[in-house]
């Protein structure tokens, strides 16, 4: 079986129970005027992410991987917004208010896709969650288990609210995760260094990390194992 030189240990997958899951490239997290920023925090610590995912991204469409994307957002008419969530944050900015990108966290809004550096191929699902982990109120878990996906390479924003709620619940659902190191960030520097060593702390107590140089260089060699490739 293939594998990548993770953390703590190596990483074994078979390519065909393999999914790539790219949480929350969204415009609203990643782009100025969109939610993220109207939360007080600067998203330019997040764009450093952008180049290493685009070529996980590349290499794992090469290989053949299956490809997932998820968004996190809401109705126009907010029905889905717990008034908990609604309340959170700068109180002068809220969930549904208008912003530079449309309005904020809303589905079908400019600031709601995708950023075009990721953007989706026709028949690569867009999971739209109204959470922060991507199995909340989704069917995220069927999509995955109708295509026998058994491990996740994770990339995504930000690492320790959205992908690290995504990454526990996919540990309890069965799933064994890989986060790659630079393709996934914060807007703070303390959280991104403390939420990957928490997921591989404890002999990888709910997943393993791995740098996108060291997960390409292991999906160019799986392509280079295919038959005809
Ligand atoms: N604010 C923040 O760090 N993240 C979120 O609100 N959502 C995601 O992480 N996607």
């Amino acid at each position: 079986m293939p594998e990548i030189e993770a953390r703590p240990y190596p990483f074994v997958f078979s390519p065909r129970s393999t999914a790539l899951l790219l949480v929350d490239f969204q415009r609203d997290f990643l782009e100025p005027g969109g939610f993220g920023e109207s939360l007080g925090n600067d998203v330019s610590l997040l764009r450093k992410t952008l180049g290493p995912a685009a070529r996980v991204l590349a290499a794992a469409r090469r290989a053949g991987l299956a490809v997932v994307h998820t968004r996190e957002g809401h109705r126009p008419d907010l029905s889905d917004l717990a008034p908990a969530k609604a309340r959170r944050g700068n109180p002068s900015l809220r969930i549904g208010d208008p912003g530079p990108l449309g309005r904020l966290l809303v589905r079908g809004q400019p600031g709601h896709e995708i950023v075009p550096e990721l953007a989706p191929l026709p028949g690569e699902p867009v999971v739209d969650k109204p959470g922060k982990g991507a199995f909340y109120s989704t069917d995220l878990d069927a999509l995955l288990r109708n295509r026998g996906i058994t491990s996740l390479l994770v990339c995504g924003v930000t690492t320790e609210v959205c992908v690290h709620t995504t990454v526990r619940e996919a540990n309890d659902r069965g799933y064994d995760c890989l986060v790659v190191e630079d393709a996934v960030g914060s807007y703070f520097p303390e959280f991104q260094r403390v939420g990957l060593e928490m997921i591989r702390a404890q002999g990888g107590i709910f997943g393993f990390t791995a740098a996108s140089p060291t997960v390409v260089a292991a999906l160019e060699l799986l392509r280079g194992s295919r038959p005809g490739a």
